[in-house]
């Protein structure tokens, strides 16, 4: 079986967005593959959240992960910081990573301009979020995974990985990383925001209608789809390119209700933009229901923290594994 790696960072609330570009095919590739999921906490850390929000959010999600559909008997969910070997190989990788190549980084980019141009300044600017795509390298890397599933916004930082696997393969040894690709869904890869339907929906973004929470209420779902920014054609065809906002509820109802985008423009061609708000607004209702049930279930059970410690257990053994072949390959002397 190949194996697969992803992770999703525990910051902000996790979006709809986040289900339908990432972890919708978490759960689809579970029967197919060997999957290792993770909570990455290590990476939330470049942000600096507080010890509490850290804390419940991990939890929080991944109990999300569970509720979406993740089997513990079929697929490995972990905390990235129950299993070392990820800060270990960070470490080694960024000693082969190059500083312009992580200058180059579009997330990173934006996220400097975004504190740059607040209070903040850049003095909070950390080596952390800097150097965050090389851990994420390091993620995939030690699982020897061969598919990446991710939205649209991760493409180049798995770009990166397989830049520096190739690397090591040349430099270090011929073969002591797998080379990964990314997945990435054809419909459902970069959900926009629903106040401004130029930028993609974001867990962190300040403004809370701008996105759907996996974790909403219905009354504030439907709030929040009528309030949908669209255009003043009152046409619907589904157009990401002239029509974004439009299209972006398409996409969501199609993916919630499994109907082509096709028959949902057929359905609704003698309809204006408040039926199809409306009826998004019901189907994402309908979806989420049974998720949020199960999350409720799962939150503060002790089976889930069973099931983590057992998928960081699975986990380590591979990831020792590859950690040492690499600090072999390196040539550190080996303690045993
Ligand atoms: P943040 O706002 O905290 O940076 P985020 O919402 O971008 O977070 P991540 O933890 O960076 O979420 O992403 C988790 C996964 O969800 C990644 O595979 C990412 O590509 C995917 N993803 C994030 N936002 C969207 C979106 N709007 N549409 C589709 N996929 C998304
Ligand atoms: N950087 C990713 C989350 C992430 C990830 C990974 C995704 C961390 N490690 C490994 C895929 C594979 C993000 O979505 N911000």
């Amino acid at each position: 079986m190949k194996r697969v790696f992803s992770g999703i960072q525990p910051t902000g609330n996790l979006s709809i967005g986040n289900y339908l570009g990432a972890m919708k095919q978490f759960v689809e590739m579970q029967d197919d593959y060997e999957c290792f999921y993770c909570v990455v906490d290590l990476h939330a850390l470049t942000v600096m959240p507080t010890a509490r929000s850290l804390h419940e959010g991990t939890l929080d999600l991944a109990a999300l992960y569970y509720a979406v559909g993740i089997d513990p008997h079929k697929a490995n969910l972990f905390l990235q910081s129950h299993v070392s070997e990820h800060s270990e190989l960070s470490w080694l990788l960024q000693c082969i990573s190059y500083f312009g190549e992580l200058s180059r980084m579009t997330q990173f980019k934006d996220k400097k301009q975004l504190i740059e141009s607040s209070k903040k300044g850049s003095q909070s600017i950390t080596a952390g979020l800097f150097s965050y795509p090389v851990l994420m390298a390091a993620d995939i890397l030690l699982y020897d995974a061969e598919v990446v599933p991710v939205g649209q916004d991760q493409k180049q930082h798995v770009e990166l990985a397989r830049n520096i696997a190739n690397r090591a393969n040349q430099l270090i040894k011929d073969g002591v990383f797998v080379v990964p690709e990314p997945l990435i869904p054809k419909i459902g890869a970069k959900i926009m925001s629903l106040r401004d339907p130029s930028r993609k929906m974001s867990k962190s973004d300040p403004v809370d209608a701008s996105r759907i929470n996996m974790l909403d209420t219905p009354e504030a779902i439907m709030t929040k789809f009528k309030k949908a920014k669209t255009d003043s054609e009152n046409l619907i065809k589904y157009d990401p390119v002239n029509k974004r906002g439009v299209s972006n509820l398409l996409e969501i109802q199609s993916l919630c209700t499994n109907k082509p985008i096709s028959v949902l423009e057929a359905e609704y061609e003698n309809s204006g933009y408040g039926k199809l708000k409306t009826q998004t607004a019901e189907a994402v209702i309908e979806f989420l229901k049974p998720i949020q049930e199960r999350y409720y279930e799962l939150r503060n059970s002790p089976e889930m923290l069973e099931y983590l410690k057992l998928g960081a257990d699975n986990a380590r053994k591979i990831a020792r594994k590859t950690l040492t072949r690499y600090q072999n390959a390196l040539g550190l002397v080996s303690r045993d």
